[in-house]
């Protein structure tokens, strides 16, 4: 990090997917941050005062100023540092804008997948799932990144989703986005990448499952199942 810069700091959640791409893109960057975890269901005061939206990720940049969003902070990021994460030329530039914007619905698209409450609901959620990486299957190169370019804020929009369904895919009989060959590809690319690993601490599976677990709906009871064939087993 350059020495303009104050010490960054990055309001968190543990298991958060949008402080994952903000913690990469720190990462990836080279700049050092401190992390600060708060409990989303138990938001401290200090907290509410400076988020106008009640959500992590935050960037505090000073005391008074303070970044929200996800897809802002990572291009505030890159746009400090040496700008390497996205194109220089508009269109191209649009375009992955445009693909950070659907890895988001495909964030959405997972809440509504653990939190359906019966199976009809969740099969539905899992069959639009299954959809949009087909959509990324006919989208992304074969290289093991989303574009030829090489890594860029688009593979750091979507490496959270990767982390999720690593462990959904250890939980659920049927597999996400198996059969797709070139999504398969890329998806263990950015899972081994240093940033990527990086951005959880090393108890995530764990918190994940046991979250999972906590939740009144069709992959609650999934996730239970999984729990205990591991304890019989
Ligand atoms: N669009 C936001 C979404 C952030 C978001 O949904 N964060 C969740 C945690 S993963 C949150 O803080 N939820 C708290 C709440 O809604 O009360 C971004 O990209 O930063």
């Amino acid at each position: 990090m350059s020495q303009q810069h104050q010490q960054l700091t990055l309001i968190s959640h543990k298991l958060c997917p949008y402080v994952q791409r903000a913690a990469i893109t720190l990462k990836e960057s080279n700049i050092d941050y401190k992390r600060i975890n708060i409990d989303l269901n138990n938001k401290p005061d200090w907290f509410k005062k400076i988020s106008p939206t009640g959500k992590v990720p935050l960037l505090v940049i000073d005391d008074d100023t303070v970044l929200f969003e996800s897809a802002v902070i990572a291009e505030y990021i890159n746009d400090i540092t040496d700008n390497a994460l996205l194109s220089s030329e508009h269109l191209v530039k649009a375009k992955q804008r445009a693909w950070i914007e659907f890895a988001s619905t495909m964030l959405q698209s997972i809440a509504k997948l653990y939190t359906a409450t019966n199976k009809a609901l969740y099969l539905e959620a899992f069959n639009q799932l299954d959809a949009k990486f087909k959509i990324l299957e006919q989208n992304i190169c074969s290289q093991g990144y989303f574009d030829t370019t090489g890594f860029s804020l688009v593979d750091i929009a979507f490496a959270p989703i990767f982390r999720y369904i690593t462990v959904f895919n250890d939980i659920l009989d049927q597999q996400l986005f198996s059969e797709y060959k070139k999504v398969l590809i890329w998806s263990k690319n950015l899972i081994s990448r240093n940033s990527v690993k990086d951005a959880v601490n090393t108890e995530y599976e764990k918190l994940l499952t046991a979250f999972l677990s906590k939740k009144d709906s069709y992959f609650g009871e999934l996730t239970k199942q999984h729990q205990s064939s591991i304890v019989e087993a």
